[in-house]
């Protein structure tokens, strides 16, 4: 960091410190729609670090049990480091903060099992008033929160720092398509930080640059001037920011609330686990193929996910897994660092 940019934290740091107002209101969620754990709510309420976790990534995101211990090893990972972990999900219309272990084990299940349905935000109102019933199947049990409505539900609770894999972002094809993720609007409306590894290579990470910078989402790279390609920390795309301390990016999220803004933040944690590399290879080999076999439109995704990790060897699932991880290690210090400049 230059010395400059060294000066501008600290004049930002004494502005938020010494002029922090309180948050924007939280929920306003009546309480019988929304049931927070009581360890979240404790933390809350004496101003502990909490960090709040997707539910989408658990039930469809990987397959089981990987997605059980991944989401165990996440929980330990932020406990060591003083922060309360905060799985959101809708359990029968219930908007739910924090699960229990149990509860934990029978979502892990629900993807493969059928009975849990994935609810970005437009799905909150609508599962909260039929009881999940955005399919015909009776047993749909579940609403799996992807990162927009994670971010809507965190920021009804509290929570202003929220860890995952990889947010959505705009689709290859995207400019014709029009599938751009609700993820990038509830980055530009809703007031958390959000930690990823980068949106997929799958997606086309120019055009989503382009579209959070239309939004007006602060994003920046944790240490590295490169923006991460999710499997792999290169992508030769340059970042708008980079953030080399949790401090710095909880300073920045304060001077978003200073003023007035009520956008979340993207920081974006690079890939360093060394078969990522591989997998982001396989992508664009599996890429061409599936342009020369003339697979479109909702058929790209799953035709991508699964070639990639037959040619990988399990590598991209290994690789997935390594970096949440990291991401959670990274997330654990920006809600430490936020707790710290609110008190
Ligand atoms: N990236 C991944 N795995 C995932 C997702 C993203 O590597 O499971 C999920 C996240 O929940 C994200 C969602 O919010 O996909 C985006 O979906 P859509 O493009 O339909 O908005
Ligand atoms: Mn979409």
């Amino acid at each position: 960091v230059s010395s400059t940019m060294q000066t501008a934290f600290q004049t930002l740091r004494k502005f938020t410190t010494t002029a922090t107002p309180k948050f924007r209101p939280h929920s306003t969620i009546p309480s019988s729609c929304i049931k927070i754990l009581p360890e979240v709510a404790d933390a809350l309420s004496n101003g502990q670090p909490v960090v709040a976790l997707e539910s989408t990534i658990v039930a469809h995101g990987m397959p089981y049990p990987q997605n059980l211990n991944l989401a165990k090893d996440v929980s330990k990972i932020l406990r060591e480091k003083g922060v309360v972990p905060a799985t959101i999900a809708v359990k029968n219309g219930v908007f739910r903060v924090g699960l229990q272990p149990d509860e934990m084990e029978n979502l892990a299940l629900a993807g493969e099992e059928g009975r849990a349905m994935k609810c970005s935000t437009r799905d909150l109102p609508l599962v909260s008033v039929t009881g999940v019933r955005l399919s015909s199947e009776e047993k749909v049990q579940w609403g799996a929160t992807t990162v927009a409505a994670t971010m809507w539900l965190a920021h009804a609770a509290g929570i202003s720092t929220f860890v995952t894999g990889g947010t959505g972002g705009v689709h290859r094809g995207g400019e014709l398509s029009l599938d751009i993720s609700a993820d990038l609007i509830e980055l530009s409306r809703t007031p958390v930080v959000v930690v990823s590894a980068g949106v997929k290579s799958i997606l086309d990470m120019e055009r989503t640059l382009e579209v959070l910078e239309t939004y007006g989402v602060p994003t920046g790279t944790w240490k590295s001037d490169e923006f991460p390609a999710f499997f792999s920390p290169m992508s030769g795309v340059k970042s708008p920011a980079r953030f080399d301390c949790a401090l710095d990016v909880a300073a920045a999220y304060l001077a978003c609330r200073n003023l007035g803004m009520s956008c979340g933040m993207l920081v974006s944690v690079p890939n360093h686990d060394p078969a990522g590399q591989n997998v982001e290879a396989a992508i664009q080999e599996v890429l061409e193929m599936s342009k020369a076999a003339e697979i479109n439109g909702k058929d790209v995704t799953p035709f991508i996910l699964r070639a990639v990790a037959e040619k990988t060897g399990g590598d991209s699932l290994r690789s997935n897994i390594s970096l949440v991880k990291q991401n959670a290690e990274v997330g654990a210090e920006i809600a430490n660092s936020i707790s710290d400049l609110q008190c």
